[in-house]
């Protein structure tokens, strides 16, 4: 197994291993990357949808997003596509998936399967370098601060997607979420501080108002969204992405417009989370 960098704050492009016969330590190897380093893209793999659900199943439970169409024939795999004649796309902004779950997901294996012939590229940024970019004060601050997510005003009628051509693709429109979270949590594994709000989900600063909350909220995304925090993931053929929701937000670009994208994704069940 090779590993390379893929920018300096977070991210790791792996070659030379073959997922579908991953195991003991060297499971354990790619899987200690992926906590350290928020995100690994592993280069050419022959991964087919039973072997990608097979995998899955090594680093855990697997937790089937309700809202996200599961055509792709397999339940345990949600189809994140995008059709030549469509304009809108799945996470085209900054997010953590599932944080509106009381015990969000840890993290996604998203498989390419269709690409389009340039663009498409998926964005990571690193929630661990965004807390350590902040100053004491804020940091005092914010360890005492829990905060709210919901899904409520993305997937429910007249909702974020209600407004997209993807709106009939979405189901589960008649669930509610909601959840509280520590605003910094630690990483279950590394340990490592890191800010867990999202422009997506998180709605407010438990016991303060929207309004309140809005501002505060908008410079720590605007710290989190930081080009010096991210790195870029350029899909190729055979390419897999394996993420850590705690410790990154990720975003899919929409800059290919009139091509085809279809991406199979598994998300991992993950662990309650503490300040
Ligand atoms: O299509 C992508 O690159 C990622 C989409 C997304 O946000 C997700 O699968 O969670
Ligand atoms: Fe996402």
């Amino acid at each position: 197994m090779k590993v390379a960098p893929l920018s300096a704050a977070l991210g790791v492009e792996v070659t030379d291993v073959q997922l579908a016969d991953l195991a003991g330590a060297s499971l354990d190897a790619l899987k200690r990357q992926v906590f350290e380093n928020g995100v690994a893209v592993i280069r050419d793999q022959q991964l087919s949808p039973d072997q990608h659900i097979a995998f899955a199943k090594r680093w855990g439970g697997i937790d089937v997003n309700p809202f996200f169409p599961t055509n792709s024939g397999w339940p345990e795999i949600a189809e994140v596509r995008k059709a030549e004649e469509q304009k809108d796309n799945i996470g085209g902004g900054w997010h953590t998936d599932h944080s509106f779950d009381s015990v969000p997901a840890m993290g996604s294996i998203l498989v390419a399967r269709e690409l389009p012939p340039s663009g498409g590229d998926t964005l990571f940024s690193s929630m661990g370098a965004a807390y350590d970019a902040l100053s004491d004060g804020l940091k005092a601050t914010l360890a005492g601060l829990s905060a709210v997510h919901t899904a409520d005003h993305i997937y429910q009628p007249g909702g974020y997607y209600s407004h997209t051509d993807l709106a009939d693709e979405m189901t589960g429109q008649e669930l509610s979420t909601r959840a509280v979270h520590p605003v910094v949590i630690r990483h279950p594994v590394t340990g490592r501080k890191l800010l867990y709000v999202n422009g997506a989900f998180t709605t407010h600063f438990e016991g303060w108002t929207r309004e309140e909350s809005l501002p505060l909220l908008g410079y720590l995304y605007s710290v989190a969204s930081r080009e010096e925090f991210q790195c870029r993931i350029e899909w190729r053929p055979g390419s897999v992405a394996i993420w850590d929701n705690r410790a990154t937000w990720h975003l899919a670009q929409n800059d290919y417009h009139g091509h085809r994208r279809v991406m199979h994704r598994i998300t991992l069940t993950g662990d309650p989370l503490a300040a």
